[in-house]
């Protein structure tokens, strides 16, 4: 464990590989929003670099880097208090994380399952930068000294991993340089799943349209996907421990709970008994009111894409202004003759 106290910062980052989901407003950046404040720093990315370690195409994926800017400011992220841009106008990220390939182990990245379910079976046709991504997640999180890391459920083991970078990198050169982060894992809705199957992470890559809500979707067709929703012919229990067994059901009712801000319990006190057939119209209803104005807002930001080219630029900037000192510090640790002097 870490001696140094290091400045309160939260760093987070979603990858520009498709429209945003409800999954990612739910699980990190309703979240993100949250954490402005006094209590931190907040640092928010568009994390490229991630995106292209599957294949994108360019022309989309400018499109969606501007269009999840417009997301983070329409959810409510404030660009003057926090710092907000896109990873690869940050070299520093890229370059911490050429000497983090150098500290993680082949067996560290061998046991991500995140590597193991996108590489598939065919893990010789992957992309090397697709093993490695954790490692430059460790570099996104580290060039800051970022010690909070707020994100869903499916990025724990990541972070854990990165922690291991932090130690293993502290422990190699005698220092007590990296923070060993904390991973913000909170709130009733970590893990959204797939409106078409309650096993599966509700994903913008997933083929079916039908198994996500986009931040894009006008409010027929959220009602529409949530009418459409899978789920079993029972009624909602009146307690937490009648989900158990019912993903569709339990997943329906984190949802409502998230958007509500209530707690699962809140939400079953109310809602217990009811039949899907009134739940639905029920939960159409909240996620209509809450997203309509952050889709519209989305639409209007995109109308003044030099605006937004002009928010990352500037993002980018401040986030070098943090980010360089540290990476030339941790070159001059390692040993790098002419660095540290910036
Ligand atoms: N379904 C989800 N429930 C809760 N949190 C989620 N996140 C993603 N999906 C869910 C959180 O969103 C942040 C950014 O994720 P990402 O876009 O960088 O990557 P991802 O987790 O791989 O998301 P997708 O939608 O599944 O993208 P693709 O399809 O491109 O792989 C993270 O904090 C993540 O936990």
């Amino acid at each position: 464990m870490t001696e140094t106290q290091f400045t309160p910062r939260v760093f987070s980052g979603i990858q520009p590989s498709g429209g945003l989901t409800l999954g990612n407003y739910l699980g990190a950046m309703k979240r993100f929003v949250d954490m402005q404040g006094p209590e931190f720093e907040t640092i928010y990315c568009m994390v490229d670099l991630h995106a292209i370690t599957v294949w994108q195409d360019p022309a989309a994926l400018s499109h969606n880097t501007r269009e999840l800017c417009a997301g983070y400011i329409a959810a409510g992220i404030d660009p003057e208090q926090s710092i907000l841009f896109n990873q690869s106008q940050v070299p520093e990220h890229a370059q911490l994380a050429w000497i983090f390939n150098c500290v993680a182990r082949m067996g560290w990245m061998q046991r991500m399952t995140q590597w193991k379910d996108k590489a598939g079976k065919n893990t010789q046709n992957a992309s090397l930068g697709l093993f490695a991504y954790p490692a430059l997640m460790a570099a996104d999180i580290l060039i800051y000294h970022a010690t909070h890391v707020p994100v869903g459920e499916d990025q724990k083991q990541h972070l854990e991993l990165t922690r291991d970078i932090a130690i293993k990198f502290n422990n190699d050169f005698g220092v007590d340089f990296f923070p060993v982060t904390e991973p913000v894992i909170e709130g009733a809705a970590t893990r959204v799943m797939s409106l078409r199957d309650g096993s599966k992470k509700m994903s913008k890559s997933d083929p079916s349209d039908m198994s996500r809500i986009n931040m894009t979707d006008d409010a027929d067709t959220i009602a529409r996907k949530i009418r459409k929703a899978k789920t079993d012919p029972d009624a909602l229990p009146s307690e937490v421990k009648g989900l158990e067994e019912r993903p569709e059901a339990r997943n329906l009712v984190n949802i409502y709970a998230a958007l509500s801000e209530q707690t699962v319990d809140q939400v079953l006190t109310e809602a217990g008994g009811k039949q899907f057939g009134a739940f639905k119209p029920m939960l159409a209803e909240l996620a209509v009111s809450k997203l309509s104005p952050i889709s519209s807002e989305m639409a209007r930001l995109m109308g003044e894409e030099a605006e937004i080219d002009r928010i990352l630029a500037r993002g980018a900037e401040r986030a070098r202004e943090i980010a360089a000192p540290i990476l030339q510090q941790t070159y001059a640790i390692v040993g790098m003759v002419g660095a540290g002097k910036s």
